[in-house]
């Protein structure tokens, strides 16, 4: 049977002109410091910056609402090694025999290769999960699968405010997709209806942490308007 939506009055607050570019402007000159960090100091970081960061990620938009996501925070060191060696394995096949070499090429900017050690200097690895579908206890103790909708939209908006606010605590991340994914949900012993997404180390840059020579395109490249 169809619930109903019940309303209540939005908490909107209407900002002068003035507040509104001086946050916007503070929030790009911000934005625009994050850089994708392969090199990170072991040092550890308050648990509670995560706790944070993962609130921001939950209060994201998701399709009907279902927030189809589950962030594991790992920082156990056993764990990190397994983490690592299975990410470490996978990419080594990939970066020798399963990438084309125009993927190669592609990559060749960022000077990536198959070797991980993000993976155990970090003192958290977030490992976050797309719920492809729910599970609800029917009336009869069964488990019934519940349709989720733009689950993949869903979970990438997610980890776009949790890399957002990570940064904005101070906190450097990567956002690390091994292929194939499965040993995670093995690893961490996840549910059947939970797909990795994406892991993501968190932490301080090393002391000595170097980052390619990149650039980002002009806005006149990305916008257009109508
Ligand atoms: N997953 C591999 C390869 C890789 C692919 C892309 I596309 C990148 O932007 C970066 C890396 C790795 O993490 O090394």
């Amino acid at each position: 049977m169809a619930r109903k939506a019940v309303y209540e009055s939005l908490d909107f607050e209407r900002l002068d002109i003035s507040e509104q570019q001086q946050r916007s402007d503070e929030f790009l000159q911000r934005m625009l410091k994050r850089r994708s960090v392969r090199h990170f100091s072991s040092e550890p970081a308050p648990i509670s910056l995560i706790e944070n960061a993962i609130r921001v990620a939950g209060s994201a938009p998701s399709g009907a609402n279902q927030q189809p996501w589950t962030f594991a925070v790992i920082s156990d060191p056993a764990l990190k090694r397994k983490i690592r060696l299975s990410a470490e394995a996978e990419e080594k096949e990939s970066y020798e025999r399963r990438m084309t070499p125009e993927w190669l090429e592609a990559l060749a900017v960022l000077g990536t290769d198959w070797r991980k050690p993000h993976i155990e200097d970090a003192p958290y690895v977030i490992v976050v999960f797309r719920q492809a579908y729910g599970i609800r206890r029917a009336d009869d103790d069964q488990d019934e699968r519940v349709m989720h909708y733009y689950s993949d939209e869903s979970v990438g908006i997610a980890v776009g405010f949790l890399l957002a606010a990570l940064h904005i605590s101070g906190l450097a991340t990567l956002t690390h997709t091994p292929s194939p994914m499965k040993f995670l949900a093995e690893i961490l012993g996840r549910p059947a209806n939970e797909r990795p997404f994406v892991l993501i180390p968190v932490g301080y840059p090393a002391e000595d942490a170097e980052v390619p020579v990149i650039s980002k395109k002009a806005l006149a490249d990305i916008m257009v308007r109508h």
